[in-house]
Formats: C-alpha cells, structure tokens, sequence
C-alpha cells in the first residue's frame, strides 16, 4: 500500500461535508487528464485513491470519471457524496448492466480531455507512475502508454501463481491481434491520446475484462506504444471480482478480433456448444443402443434429451452467461429450450430433406439443415430463453 496518511484520506471525507467558497477567484485551467475508474463494491477504496490522486497530479488539471455498476456496497451514492463538493470528481452510475471494458470505454467517452488514463480503484495500480506515463505521452509520439509489470524496474509482486501465469499466457496469444510489441497487454493501467480513442472507438468489441487488447486490437494502423514499469500492489480492502470467466471473455474477444465481427462470439459460443451436444448425443446413443440393447427410437431420443439439457446447462453457464438463468426461471427456461430446439430439430429435417429431394447431395442437405436450426435455435433461445431482464 502507498504511503498515504489517514489524514490526507480524512482531508478529502471532511471536504465532502463544507460547503464550496462561492467565489473562487482561480482561473480555470482546460482539464489535461481524464482518469476514468470502473468500479464494483470499492467503497472503501474510492476516498484512498482520490488522495493518492491528489497527492501525486499537483502540477496537472485532471478530473476522475468513476464508472460504477450499481454496486450493492454503495459505492456510487459514496462517489456522489464526495463529488457534491469536489468538481473533479463525476460518477457514471449503470443500471442493469455489468462488464469491465464496456464500463471502462463508456466512461472514456464522457470526457473531453485530452489524454484518458484508466485504473482500478482498488489501489493494486501504484498512482505515482501516472506524472511519467503522461509526461511521455504528452512528449513523444505515442497513442498508448502501458504501465508494465513485466519490464525490468517493474513486477506482479504478490499476484497469486496462477494468475501471473494466465496474465502471460494472454500476453502472448494478445500479440497475434495486437498492432504492436507489448509485454504487458493484461494491463489494465494505461494512458491513451483521445484522438486515437477516438480512432478505434466504433470497432471496439466492448466484451469482457481486457479493454487494453480491445484498443489495440482494433486499430488498423500499427500502435505507437511505450511502456512505463510498476510493481503491482495486493488488494487491502475489497476482494477480486475477476473470476472462472476472465479465460472465457478474453476468448471471446479474440474470436470478436479474429473473425472481424462478422459472426458475433456468442454465436460462434452457441455452435461450440451445440457440436459438444453432438459429442454427448452420439455417445449416449452408443450406451443405450449398443451396450444397453434399447430400441433405436428409444435409445435416440433418450440421447437427444439428454444431450439437450447438457447443452441447455452449458449454455446457461458460459454462452448466456450474462442472463444465467437461476431457480424457478432456470426450469422455466430449460422448457422454453426443449420446445425451441425440437421445432429446431424439424425445421432442419423438413430443410434438409426438402434439397435432398431437389438432387442437392446428401452432405450438402445435412450441412445447410444443421445450419438453418443452429440459427433458428440461437434466435428464438436469445429472445425467448435467455432473455435480457429489466432488473
Ligand atoms: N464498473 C465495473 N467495474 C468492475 C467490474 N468488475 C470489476 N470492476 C472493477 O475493475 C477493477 C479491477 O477489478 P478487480 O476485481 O480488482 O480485478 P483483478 O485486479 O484482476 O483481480 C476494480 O476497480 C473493480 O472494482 C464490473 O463488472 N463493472
Ligand atoms: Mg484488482
């Protein structure tokens, strides 16, 4: 943890409760450094990094945007509190929604300074290397400053094993969609000229935890990036909520990057499921038919079910695993995808039987069948199934 005092902590909580001088007689100098900070349950981090902020940006004009997701913790209402009194601070308060990077790039686009840092508030990003980030930015010509734990002066420091070794494992894969050489693209702590935001805003995917491959990965032009090193610190107050699905997300952005937003990853998600589904169907047609002696119509739909409801529970747990269906709405949706995937199942048979008979080959009908109830099942399982909830 840095060196904050308490006092400086208590200085910023005690401004919060004075009402503001009416008559400031300083000039207002235009804002240089936009710092947006996603947020879920920091209340207890928020008033430490504004006086780590304060204490380190004395020579700059910068402002924080807080992106937070309707934290239960409150934090949002503590953020409002203190920014009553304290014009630097704004609070981008979402509703129903969750996600790292959408949070992190709609904050981005609230602001119009011209340089955008984004870091946790979880004080894990040491603060003092933002003067240096900015300095080389502002100095040579760059589009993203990284601060780096993975150069010489820099460190994961007390990361627990697993995640270190996952954090450079995406590295690496990251180089294959990134326009440029970097040692630390899981970084979540970098500094970016908004005329290049700007640039690659429209391509962004928007999905998962890891918003510094989004931006570079959707530049058409090499990236002009530095990289500044930093020890990351432990969390004190707070815990994680990166968790099982960070491996998932990032593979999702990469697919996003790789098939150029043509077919959208939940899609592709939808269809890796679907063909474990046949996995599982044809093994459980091998149990009942061949070492179970049950009749072929009984074996293949006993087959059919239960492939189904694997699929219906994957699904549930990593395609719509935004929407994740639970208790009563869980049995309720699982009906609703039995009764969407038989009409699934009969509009691929009646299809592909159909060019069957108009001399289409064989394959060619099974394949366009499939296809036809793949995007049939997707569809109506969307909007019916795994529906967006107002909540
Ligand atoms: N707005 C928003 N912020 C999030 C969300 N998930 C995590 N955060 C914030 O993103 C930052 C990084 O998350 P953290 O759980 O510390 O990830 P870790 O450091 O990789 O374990 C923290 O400031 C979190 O509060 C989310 O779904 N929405
Ligand atoms: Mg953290």
């Amino acid at each position: 943890m840095s060196d904050l005092g308490s006092d400086a902590i208590s200085e910023i909580e005690r401004r919060a409760s004075e009402p503001m001088a009416l008559h400031d007689t300083r000039v207002a100098q235009p804002i240089e450094l936009a710092i947006v900070v996603p947020t879920y349950n920091e209340r207890e981090n928020v008033p430490i990094l504004l006086a780590a902020l304060e204490r380190v940006l004395v020579e700059t004009e910068w402002e924080v945007m807080f992106v937070d997701d309707n934290s239960p913790d409150g934090t949002a209402e503590r953020i409002r509190e203190l920014a009553v009194t304290n014009p630097r601070i704004r609070v981008l308060e979402r509703i129903g929604r969750r996600g790292l990077s959408s949070a992190t790039i709609e904050g981005m686009l609230t602001t119009g300074a011209p340089y955008i840092a984004v870091m946790d508030a979880d004080m894990q990003h040491d603060e003092s290397v933002l003067p240096r980030m900015l300095e080389r930015i502002k100095t040579e010509p760059l589009d993203v400053v990284v601060a780096s734990r993975n150069i010489a002066g820099g460190s994961m420091g007390e990361f627990p094993r697993n995640r270190v070794r996952l954090s450079n494992l995406g590295s690496r894969i990251s180089r294959a969609v990134c326009h440029c050489d970097i040692s630390d693209a899981m970084s979540g702590f970098f500094v970016v000229e908004r005329t290049y935001f700007k640039q690659v805003v429209p391509r962004l995917s928007g999905t998962g935890f890891k918003i510094l491959v989004d931006l570079l990965a959707s530049s058409t032009r090499e990236v002009r990036v530095a990289e500044v090193p930093y020890h990351f610190r432990s969390r004190e107050w707070g815990e994680s909520k990166l968790n099982v699905n960070v491996e998932l997300e990032y593979l999702l952005l990469l697919i996003d990057k790789a098939l150029g937003r043509c077919v959208p990853p939940r899609f592709v998600l939808f269809v890796l499921v679907g063909s474990l589904g046949v996995l599982v169907n044809l093994a459980c047609l091998t149990l009942f038919f061949q070492v179970a002696n049950a009749s072929f119509l009984v074996s293949q739909s006993l087959a059919t079910f239960v492939a189904m409801t694997f699929n219906f529970v994957l699904n549930n747990l990593a395609t719509f695993r935004d929407r994740r269906l639970r208790g009563r709405r869980l049995v309720r949706g699982l009906f609703s995808f039995y009764v969407a995937c038989s009409v699934g199942a009969l509009l691929n048979v009646s299809f592909a039987e159909f060019l069957h008979r108009a001399s289409i080959p064989w394959y060619v009908a099974g394949i366009a069948g499939m296809a036809i109830s793949a995007v049939w099942n997707y569809g109506l399982n969307m909007v019916f199934t795994w529906r967006r909830s107002r909540a």
